[in-house]
């Protein structure tokens, strides 16, 4: 199945992306609208609408989104410093696109989270 979202266009360069990471189960991109001074989108090559979409056999999807962002934090040099992984589900999450994706965000302290 095709991802029709966004982020398959993205994947398949059919619109540009500022990429920072690739492999052949995920892309990583920065945010059009960062919400802090390192905001990265890391999105598996597989289409998975949201969470609620995900089978128990594709977790591994989910462990590869955190640990590609941990390795780029670690290549970056802000991994001590620390950085906050985040996954919206839905209209109460605040998921706009229909495509499972990890926000990393990072370079400041962070406010708490929450409504
Ligand atoms: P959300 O979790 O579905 O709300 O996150 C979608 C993100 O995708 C959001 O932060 C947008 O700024 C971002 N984004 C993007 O980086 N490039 C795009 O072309 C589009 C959205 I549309």
């Amino acid at each position: 199945m095709t991802d029709t979202t966004i982020f398959g266009k993205i994947i398949r360069r059919e619109i540009p992306a500022d990429v920072v990471y690739e492999d052949d189960d995920l892309i990583a991109f920065r945010d059009i609208a960062p919400q802090a001074p390192v905001h990265v989108l890391f999105v598996p090559k597989t289409p998975i609408a949201t969470l609620n979409d995900l089978q128990a056999e594709q977790a591994v999807v989910v462990g590869r989104l955190a640990h590609a962002a941990a390795a780029f934090a670690q290549r970056e040099g802000f991994a001590e410093d620390g950085y906050r992984l985040v996954m919206n589900c839905n209209g109460d999450g605040g998921q706009t696109v229909f495509q499972i994706h990890l926000h990393l965000l990072a370079g400041a302290q962070l406010g708490r989270f929450g409504t």
